[in-house]
């Protein structure tokens, strides 16, 4: 039987090389060795998607790779999700994310939603291209205890500080924790624009909305 080490560099590989044919049957296998779904994404899936990223950045692959691959990740969380615990009933909390406006790029905020579901918050997945008014808007409704928004793009990173400027209008900051993320963004921006916490990762991302909800070990 394959080693753990070797079932996560199994999973990576299926991305980077966009296997979407078999990428089912590796996370089936890495499930069946005991490898928590939680690992096989966060050290399986994500790693195989950072290296396609950095492949693309030298010029060592096209975009149509890149989505691909995109595509070969999301065919793996469907096998992994359900083996997620979820945290529909007694939710520690509840977390509005979504990606920017104008910014398409979805895998990392995925990411980052599924493991938070996983941790055990309920999650209001607003999708990509979201607006200002739409972020202040599921706040209110959903009374929400974190607004998380993800920006991969440097042209897209400056609505982040729209929305939080919009959040400050609408009465609504000093209910909610809000937290960024993606490629671009650094601790220094997240200060600047008034964020409460900037996520390196996926994983550091939850750790900190656990911090928050009182949850964390
Ligand atoms: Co795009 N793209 N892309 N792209 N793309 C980048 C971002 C880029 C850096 C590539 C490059 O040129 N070097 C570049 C931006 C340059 C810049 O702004 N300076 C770029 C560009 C230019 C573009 C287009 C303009 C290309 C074009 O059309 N000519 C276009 C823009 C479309 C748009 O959004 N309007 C575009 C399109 C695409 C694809 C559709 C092909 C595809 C996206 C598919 C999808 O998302 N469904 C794509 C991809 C895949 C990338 C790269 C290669 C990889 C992004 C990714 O998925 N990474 C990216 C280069 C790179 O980042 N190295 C690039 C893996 C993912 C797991 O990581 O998203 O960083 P990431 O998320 C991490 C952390 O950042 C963090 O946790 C996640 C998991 O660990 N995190 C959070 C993220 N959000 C968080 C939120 C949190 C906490 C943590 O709290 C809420």
């Amino acid at each position: 039987m394959a080693s753990e080490k070797e079932i996560l560099k199994r999973l990576r590989d299926c991305v980077v090389t966009f296997d979407s044919e078999n990428v089912p049957k590796a996370c089936e296998e890495a499930l069946a060795a005991g490898i928590p779904a939680y690992e096989a994404i966060a050290d399986g899936l994500s790693r195989g998607m950072e290296i396609i990223g950095r492949k693309y950045e030298a010029k060592d692959c096209f975009l149509a790779d890149l989505i691909m691959a995109g595509e070969t990740m999301k065919e793996g969380m469907k096998i992994l999700k359900p083996h997620l615990r979820t945290g529909d009933l007694n939710a520690i909390g509840a977390v509005v994310i979504g990606t920017v406006r104008g910014d398409l790029h979805d895998i990392g905020k995925d990411i980052v939603a599924t493991l938070l579901e996983a941790a055990g918050f309920q999650i209001i997945d607003l999708g990509v291209d979201v607006s200002a008014e739409e972020f202040v808007r599921a706040v209110g409704s959903h009374k929400a205890d974190v607004l998380g928004m993800s920006a991969l793009l440097t042209t897209t990173m400056g609505e982040m500080k729209m929305v939080i400027k919009e959040v400050e209008k609408a009465g609504l900051r000093s209910k909610v924790k809000i937290i960024i993320g993606g490629a671009p963004i650094s601790p220094e921006y997240g200060r600047e624009i008034g964020a409460d916490a900037v996520g390196k990762d996926a994983v550091d991302g939850v750790n900190i909305c656990k911090t928050w909800s009182g949850s964390a070990k």
